[in-house]
């Protein structure tokens, strides 16, 4: 990075309006005031220890947002903390050997420093870490509440096992089907786990999903998708040994075309069959080799094995083989269907390895009949009935009423809705987590800890090594007394998964120092979140989380008004990604990234890439502009940044080039452009002219067209920062410095300037810190009080148009000599003919047209349209 020269001291500057901030407390959040109440919040980031480019845009935009709210007069609330527990922790701690605790608090504070020196207007009183005690005590506290409401409950469920660091792996720990340290091939084991019913709340998070208006629409469609509402039915189907195998369907119109029946690996009916049948023993293990995660599932060939049990068709003479298969998973639905071929891709592709029946029985719409086959792709529209008896003729919706209806009438089935939404599984086998306050007592059972005993603290003198649960292997942690019957027990070694503590920490931001409950009345009062602002990548867990813990809190009776609290965050921004260039080798199957900084580039005279080598002047593959990261080697350090040019710089940036729900890319030009710009304002503010000279020629006129320019840029300013476009802001800042620049040359001809004219640009100047003063907060507070004034413009009214100024309108009108154009006017939409005659005139053309032959014979005015003089 290249400096620019400048007189702009950014650095002292800096320092200075940050340490003035800080003593007067600036930010601290006004409890008892009528102003109306502004929440803005920015997700809350993970303290890896370094802050990223990615974290820059989005605390920024949520600054100005902030701070454009605070001059709006709102009472605005910023808070700050960190989402501190978590797997890079103990991972930090298995490499380096540092406890995760002195780990994550180094992090912390060096992440603050960094952190601030970005100027946000945060309240700082605020802040806490989610691994605190205080904090963590009260989640404990909700989570007992919850288990013995059966909000949480306890179940067996399928976890990535690691055979030789005996422990529990995440999905991300499974690389390849093995786990990331020992490489060795992952296994699926069943551990008891406890799970929150989330379910339970599937119809009012999706009907409610309507109700934010200032959400994004892809955010809300996503969560609508992972919701995944089936409408169906669960039908019994009998089997010829007289069992009962219930399957569920959102298809019974096609139940002529079922050609056979499938159940998951863990289905009781495959376990029962497993018993007696090696084979199909040997291939349920197989399948528990698989990794866990759904995607997994649905990359693997559909396998499965005929378990020989046989299912009766409830309304022909035909049986259906029953399969075990690893496609069909044991937690969606009843874990068993019947398979219908023709119209469905799946129940086709393994049809055909299986060499089934296809039998099609729903005809598409505008298709022959005899035209009709299934090939390798199954149909899956809805249509007109086939080959399915008394079905034969309607049309599928018709089709699925009917089957549903016979079949129910003999108790044989039910409609029912379906979510794709699983109970939200908790228990995480890690260390660096908030502990699960249940006890284990061989006479009383599950026990959770009373609430007095709350927090079951975090040890923090652990050895962590990758192998196994650290807590397990602590005896002073495990041996307890049971609460209930006072003899020896056991703990919970389980910890909370971390999108836990980050579902609530916005209502615990308003009553942070609450010390009897979880949140307090402040929470109501500052509830919902105004403005939060995060990433994209958080659609739908954290985002859905976070929606279920809050209706779980307000149906605790945690917020008193409770209708007006369903929903947490009133609006919703999701920040575009930044982007910058990445240059690799290819070294076989592996890439090899080069940082930007250290390639050259040959480039046409256009700008565009040619050719990229590496300092050593071999070729580089140029990957283009993508996601800046770590593992892209393209990453541009803030802090080397904020040192280069300051943190103002680095915001204007950020907030300028690119609106804020759009992809941002790096740029160092773009970088040093807003660099000089802030030079600019900086040099023109303290080069003001003083003076008490006579009016300059032209100086009213000047001062009038330049204040309505000046009020025309404002209002549209502010309708863009309520829209939230927030990168026009700054350039009808420079618009209006580029016409109080103009103005100037005007206004001080060379001689000096009048009282009225110095006083016109100084309010002028005034006016353009304002409307910047949400964007770069340090350079405006600076010349702020060099221009006199005493508060913090961060205090200061945010400006509004003068709307008698903007009424003003105008017409243009093209200037003609003997009918051939010369140019065009601009006047007031109320001008006069000699108004009109007089600006065109001025026309450099016309005017040397005219003083060759003396005057214009005819003067042809059409208004609104022509001016046309005839010599
Ligand atoms: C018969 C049928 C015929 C089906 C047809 C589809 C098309 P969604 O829409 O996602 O809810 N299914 C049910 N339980 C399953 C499980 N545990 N594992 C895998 N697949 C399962 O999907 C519902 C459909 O997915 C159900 O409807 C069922 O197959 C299958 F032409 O039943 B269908
Ligand atoms: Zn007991």
């Amino acid at each position: 990075m290249v400096s620019v020269a400048n007189n702009y001291p950014f650095a002292d500057v800096e320092a200075r309006v940050q340490k003035r901030w800080e003593n007067s407390n600036a930010f601290a959040t006004d409890e008892k005031t009528d102003a109306p109440k502004f929440y803005c919040l920015c997700m809350f980031p993970y303290p890896s220890g370094r802050l990223h480019m990615g974290h820059v845009r989005n605390y920024t935009i949520g600054d100005m947002i902030a701070r454009y709210r605070r001059m709006c007069g709102y009472n605005v609330m910023q808070p700050w903390g960190w989402d501190a527990f978590g797997m890079p922790a103990e991972n930090a701690a298995i490499n380096n050997s540092i406890a995760p605790a002195i780990w994550t608090k180094r992090n912390i504070d060096e992440m603050r420093i960094q952190i601030k020196r970005f100027g946000l207007a945060v309240d700082w009183q605020r802040e806490f870490a989610t691994c605190d005690p205080e904090y963590y005590r009260w989640e404990q506290q909700l989570f007992v509440r919850l288990f013995k409401q059966g909000l949480v409950y306890k179940k067996k469920s399928t976890v990535n096992w690691d055979p030789v660091d005996n422990t529990v792996l995440a999905n991300e720990q499974v690389v390849d089907g093995c786990g990331w340290r020992s490489g060795v091939p992952v296994e699926r084991r069943e551990i008891p786990m406890y799970f929150m019913k989330i379910t339970d709340y599937a119809d009012e998070l999706l009907e409610e999903i309507n109700q934010l208006e200032g959400w994004p629409e892809s955010v809300k469609s996503m969560q609508k998708n992972w919701l995944g509402r089936s409408e169906g039915a669960h039908i019994n189907l009998k089997l010829t040994d007289g069992q009962v195998l219930q399957i569920f369907t959102t298809r019974p119109d096609t139940i002529f075309g079922a050609t056979f029946c499938a159940v998951a690996p863990e289905h009781p009916l495959a376990q029962a069959v497993a018993e007696s049948n090696p084979k199909i023993a040997d291939f349920i293990s197989r399948c528990k080799r698989l990794a866990v995660s759904e995607e997994a599932i649905n990359k693997a060939d559909k396998e499965g094995l005929d378990t020989g049990l046989r299912v009766r068709h409830p309304f022909v003479e035909r049986e259906l083989p029953v399969y075990v298969a690893n496609f069909i998973l044991m937690q969606y639905g009843t874990g068993a269907i019947y398979g219908c071929p023709a119209h469905d891709q799946r129940d086709l592709d393994f049809a055909r390895s299986k060499n089934l029946p296809v039998i099609p029985v729903v005809l598409p719409p505008k298709i022959d009949e005899k035209d009709f086959c299934i090939g390798n792709e199954a149909c899956t529209t809805d249509g007109t009935m086939i080959n399915s008896d008394f079905l034969n003729g309607m049309d599928s919706v018709q089709a699925k009423n009917q089957v549903i209806d016979r079949l129910a009438a003999n108790g044989e089935a039910r409609r029912d809705v379906q979510y794709r939404l699983r109970d939200w599984g908790v228990s995480r086998q890690r260390y660096w987590g908030c502990p699960i306050p249940i006890v284990y007592c061989d006479s009383c059972g599950d026990v959770p800890v009373p609430e007095k005993d709350l927090p079951v603290l975090l040890p923090h003198n652990v050895t962590i090594d990758g192998q196994g649960s650290p807590l397990a292997k602590m005896e002073s942690f495990t041996h307890c007394a049971c609460p209930a019957c006072g003899k020896a027990a056991r703990r919970e070694t389980d910890t909370l998964d971390t999108f836990v503590e980050s579902s609530w920490y916005f209502a615990r931001f308003a009553s942070h120092d609450c010390d009897d409950a979880m949140i307090d009345e402040r929470a109501a009062h500052w509830m919902p979140v105004d403005q939060y602002i995060g990433g994209i990548e958080h659609a739908c867990l954290h985002l859905l989380y976070a929606r279920f813990f809050h209706k779980l809190m307000r149906d605790a009776g945690m917020y008193p008004t409770a209708t007006r609290y369903n929903e947490p965050f009133n609006n919703l921004l999701c920040q575009g990604m930044v982007l910058n260039s990445a240059y690799y080798h290819n070294n076989g199957t592996q890439r090899q990234w080069v940082a930007p900084s250290d390639v050259s580039l040959k480039t046409d005279s256009k700008g565009k890439v040619l050719a990229a080598y590496d300092i050593n002047g071999n070729t580089l593959h140029n990957a283009g502009k993508i996601k800046m990261s770590k593992s892209f080697n393209n990453g541009v350090d803030p802090e080397q940044m904020v040192s280069t040019y300051g943190a103002d710089t680095a915001r204007l940036f950020v907030l300028f080039n690119a609106p804020p729900e759009q992809s941002l890319e790096w740029s160092d030009d773009g970088l040093r452009g807003c660099a000089r710009f802030l030079g600019r304002l900086w040099n023109a503010v303290h080069e003001l002219p003083t003076g008490s000279n006579e009016q300059a020629k032209d100086e009213d006129t000047v001062i009038a067209s330049t204040q309505r320019r000046l009020h025309q840029l404002l209002a549209k300013a502010n309708y863009d920062i309520n829209r939230l476009h927030l990168n026009n802001i700054p350039s009808a800042a420079m618009s209006m410095t580029n016409e109080l620049q103009n103005a100037k040359a005007v206004i001080n001809d060379g001689t000096g300037a009048s009282l009225a004219g110095v006083k016109f640009l100084r309010e002028g100047y005034l006016l353009v810190l304002r409307l910047l003063a949400p964007a770069v907060p340090h350079i405006t507070q600076a010349l702020w009080e060099y221009l006199g004034k005493d508060g913090l413009i961060a205090n200061a009214e945010w400006p509004q148009a003068d709307q008698t100024l903007l009424a003003y309108a105008t017409q243009t009108l093209v200037v003609q000599v003997n009918g051939k154009r010369r140019g065009q006017i601009e006047v007031p939409a109320d001008a006069g003919e000699e108004d009109i005659t007089a600006a065109a005139r001025d026309v450099p053309a016309v005017t040397t047209d005219i003083a060759g032959k003396g005057a214009a014979r005819k003067t042809i005015i059409v208004p609104g349209r022509i001016v046309n003089f005839v010599i």
